[in-house]
This record gives structure tokens, sequence and C-alpha cells, in this order.
């Protein structure tokens, strides 16, 4: 059963997302543009990014679900039945059912920023999950988010799979880890501290990692550039998206995949009536992928407020889903 969605975006008077507008004209008016790679994930973002989730040379998701059907006995045996299992940044929940059917939970709450594919998502599990009361919450995951009453008084596991949490620099990782507590712990009964089951995806080689972010089918340059056409979609922008191209680099001092949209020739656009230029090979610096790890795993969770309990690894020790407990 799949109840009505709760609303928690931000809208101007003209239907634009406050945030949205915010972090691109700021990230554009920047020495090194930047935008936020929150902002990749309209229905268009979403779906692309599912199907590099499918991609030969996208590892990360199968390592996760590997893990996930190879230890489900552990984290039952760990985590335990009858909690409530809050899933940030849900996305497509296509892992979801593996955690799920391990446990046993009392509910299941996926927040996701993604309105629409929030609710599709949440049928689809309805129907492989009949029995199991979901209550989606249509929200940015990385603030505060207040918990559905149902679950008030439920024991919480908080599931953040797909390495996100690297998605963030350490310092709003941090933040983000500590926002989380608080989220799990308003509600939750005494003496039963929230756990988190986190994703990470590990640090290896390059030759692994640049073929994850710059595929051979062009997915993921889709996927970056279809930034640039929600921005002139949203925010009224007249972005040259044929004089953009896809480019990811392994950043070794940080640990880190990044991926920019680079200018082949000299451009001027507006967004929102704002006037940019940009130069040939000029870039916008669109999202971090930070790799972690064993130690520095620990060290960020630790520093988010969650101590580590448990660690997994996939048999070629690419990815690592951790516990941790408030
Ligand atoms: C969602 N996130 C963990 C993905 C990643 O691997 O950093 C996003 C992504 N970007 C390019 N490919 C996948």
């Amino acid at each position: 059963t799949v109840q009505q969605a709760l609303r928690i975006v931000d809208e101007d008077e003209a239907g634009i997302d406050k945030a949205f507008k915010r972090d691109v004209l700021k990230g554009l008016s920047e020495p090194q543009k930047a935008v936020p790679a929150r902002w990749f994930y309209d229905e268009r973002g979403s779906q692309l990014f599912e199907d590099i989730t499918r991609l030969p040379e996208y590892y990360p998701t199968r390592a996760e679900k590997e893990i996930l059907r190879a230890h489900s006995g552990d984290f039952r045996a760990a985590i335990g039945p009858g909690r409530a299992v809050v899933e940030f940044g849900s996305g497509s929940s296509a892992k979801t059912p593996l955690l799920l059917r391990a446990i046993e939970p009392l509910a299941y709450v996926p927040i996701d920023i993604s309105g629409e594919f929030l609710r599709a998502s949440a049928d689809r599990l309805a129907e492989k999950l009949p029995d199991l009361p979901i209550h989606p919450v249509e929200a940015d995951f990385t603030r505060r988010v207040t918990m559905p009453a149902e679950i008030d008084g439920t024991a919480r596991l908080g599931f953040f799979p797909g390495s996100t949490i690297g998605n963030m620099v350490p310092r709003t990782a941090v933040d983000m880890l500590r926002e989380m507590r608080a989220t799990l712990e308003a509600g939750s009964p005494e003496g039963a501290p929230p756990l988190l089951l986190i994703g990470m995806d590990r640090i290896k080689s390059r030759k692994l990692l640049i073929p994850a972010y710059d595929d051979s089918q062009g997915v993921t340059a889709a996927f970056n550039l279809n930034l640039i056409t929600r921005i002139n979609r949203e925010l009224d922008g007249t972005m040259p998206v044929d004089a953009f191209r896809h480019k990811a680099v392994w950043n070794d001092d940080i640990a880190r995949v990044e991926m920019h949209l680079e200018a082949q020739r000299d451009i001027a656009f507006t967004v929102c009536e704002r006037e940019f230029t940009m130069s040939a090979g000029e870039t916008i610096h669109t999202e971090n992928s930070h790799k972690y790890g064993r130690r520095s795993a620990a060290a960020l969770l630790l520093a988010g407020g969650w101590t580590p309990l448990e660690r997994w690894n996939d048999h070629d020790s690419r990815f690592m889903l951790i516990l941790a407990e408030a």
C-alpha cells in the first residue's frame, strides 16, 4: 500500500525551483563554474542514471547488488526484523527489495527529490511487496526531513546505497550524515538507536574508473549534457547544448572522479536573464564521485556521528556496504 507522497519543494510564483535557480546562478558566476550534481536528477536525468547502472563499464550497481544478495543472512542477523527502512535518495528503489526481503521491515519510507519518479517507483515496489506499508516523501534528503507520523515509535534503519555519499565533498557529506542521524532519531524509540546501511565505492585503478564515468555508448555524456537542457527549460536559459563536451577526470590527490562540461568554442548565453560567457576549453564542474578506503570511510562516518559496526565487500573489493550505529 502506497500512501500519498508528502511534497516539500520550494517554488516561486512562476513555478521555478528556487534552490535550483540559486545554485545555477551562483555556480555559473564562480571562477571555476560549477553546478551541484543533485540537479542532474529531473525525470530524464533519473532515467539516464538508471541506464548508466546497466552499462557494462559501470560496475558499482552490480557490485552492490552482489553484496546485498550474498550477505542477506548477515543483514538479517545484524539488523533484525521490525524496523522502518528509510531510504535516502531512493531513485528507482531497484536494490531495495533485496534488502527488504532479507530483513522484513514494518514500513518503508523512500525519500527522493524527483517526485514523479518516486511515486512510480513506490507503485512498482508495492506490486512486489504488497503487504509492506510504503510512505514516500518528496524532499531534499541532504536536509532534515520530517518522518511520516505512521512510523513514530518504530526503530529505524537508514539505507543509503549506491555510493551517493561519494557525490558530496567530505564537508557536505559530514553535515548530511548528521542531518540523517537527526532525521532518524526524531520519533525513534528509547534504547533503539538508528542504524545506517551505507554504500561506498572503493578506490581502484583509473583504468576501471574512467570508463565507468565515460562509457563507450555515451550514456554518461548524455546524462551530463541533460543538465544544460534542464537549465534551458526550467531557468529560461539559452545555453548552446552542442557547444559542450562531456569530460571525466580522476583527481588522484582527493581520490575522486570529476565530471565536467567543457565549452568547445567561445560562447555567450543567458540564464534567468543573467548573462554569462565561457571561453573555449573552460568547464562547468558538474560532479564529484569520491572513492573511499576502509579507513577513510570510517573517518567520514565517525565525523558524521555514526560508528561503523560491520563492513561487506563484493568479490573483487570494488564496492563496500557499511553498517553503522548512531
Ligand atoms: C549516483 N552516483 C553515486 C553516481 C556516481 O557513480 O557517482 C552518479 C553517476 N555519475 C556518473 N555516472 C554515475
